[in-house]
């Protein structure tokens, strides 16, 4: 089954606007249990369920409406041009979408996610996108079904539907029907994600290259999906009870355990930098002196810190430079 396939399983054939503009927002996301690995990589089914926290107001935001010349890609205000990969992969994408061959769109994005914040955003991205056409067009789609909309733009875009605690399914179907997102029932308005920029540079490998490359040479990914699947069930018991400690050891463990896989492969895939190894031992030390603080991280060097609401001073203290994100 191909995006085609699956976009007209869902929509139907394209049809005609319903209205001038379509317009949504979709917050980032950050995993609690991480994506890693793919079973189908065209339309990204992966091998391991993941949880996330979505990032609030944090995301992006998305105009879209019909242009009669060519596709026009505005990000953050600034027009793009044609041959910019962004506006390459966006057209791709809307490829699925359009009424005939010769209509074209015109898309407007905005990030309110500071550049520098180490934080995705393809995922908002393309739920945005997902979310703003769905208005466009007035499909009026359950949130099942944007989820996998969004997920054959980017798997974890697949999460960014939703606010708050968010499961997404792995699915057996080889069409990926029932690989989809769902949110958690649980508000836990003293949680904080806190990050901590420790480099902006891009990196040099992206998380769909360095996924594959992981599961195709390190032998320790053969124990991810199961490791995963049990860390999945873990967080969703310690969300439910809102037993803190329960959601940062299993956080901050399955986040180190999908680095170790990708240390393993080959050539080794190391996304951290000395000062990503050495806040680590400033907040397993803080951990230590009686402050319940955790990290997780993801494809690059930054730490994202997982705390509640009242060791937020003590660790602005510590970590001066730290972005604090209130989800709920
Ligand atoms: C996650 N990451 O669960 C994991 C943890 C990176 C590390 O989802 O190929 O950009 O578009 O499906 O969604 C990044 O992968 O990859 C990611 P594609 P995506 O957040």
């Amino acid at each position: 089954m191909d995006k085609s396939q699956i976009v007209t399983k869902i929509i139907g054939s394209p049809k005609n606007p319903v209205k001038e503009k379509g317009r949504a927002f979709a917050p980032t996301n950050i995993a609690l249990c991480k994506y890693w690995g793919k079973r189908n990589e065209k339309i990204n089914l992966p091998l391991n369920p993941s949880l996330s926290i979505s990032m609030g107001d944090l995301g992006t935001k998305t105009v879209v409406s019909m242009s009669d010349k060519e596709d026009q890609v505005f990000l953050n205000g600034e027009y793009l041009d044609p041959s910019n990969s962004f506006t390459t992969r966006l057209q791709t994408y809307l490829d699925l979408y359009r009424p005939s061959p010769n209509t074209f769109f015109q898309v407007h994005t905005e990030n309110n996610i500071p550049t520098a914040a180490g934080l995705a955003s393809s995922a908002s991205g393309f739920a945005a996108l997902v979310l703003a056409l769905n208005d466009l067009f007035g499909w009026n789609l359950e949130q099942r079904n944007l989820s996998i909309l969004a997920r054959i733009g980017s798997g974890s875009a697949s999460r960014s539907i939703y606010e708050g605690f968010v499961t997404w399914h792995a699915g057996e179907r080889e069409d990926g029907m029932d690989s989809y997102a769902e949110p958690l029932e649980v508000r836990w308005p003293e949680f904080r994600v806190g990050t901590l920029t420790l480099s902006t540079e891009q990196k040099k490998v992206g998380s769909r290259s360095g996924m594959r490359l992981t599961k195709e040479t390190s032998s320790l990914y053969q124990g991810w999906p199961d490791k995963a699947r049990f860390d999945f069930n873990l967080l969703q018991e310690a969300i439910t009870h809102k037993d803190f400690s329960q959601l940062g050891r299993v956080s901050e463990g399955n986040a180190l355990t999908m680095h170790a896989t990708m240390i393993g492969a080959w050539p080794p895939l190391l996304y951290w930098l000395p000062e990503s190894v050495a806040h680590m031992h400033k907040i397993w030390e803080l951990r230590e002196s009686g402050v319940p603080v955790y990290f997780t991280m993801d494809a690059g060097p930054n730490l994202k810190l997982l705390f509640l609401a009242e060791t937020q001073s003590i660790l602005e203290e510590n970590f001066p430079k730290m972005k604090v994100v209130v989800p709920f």
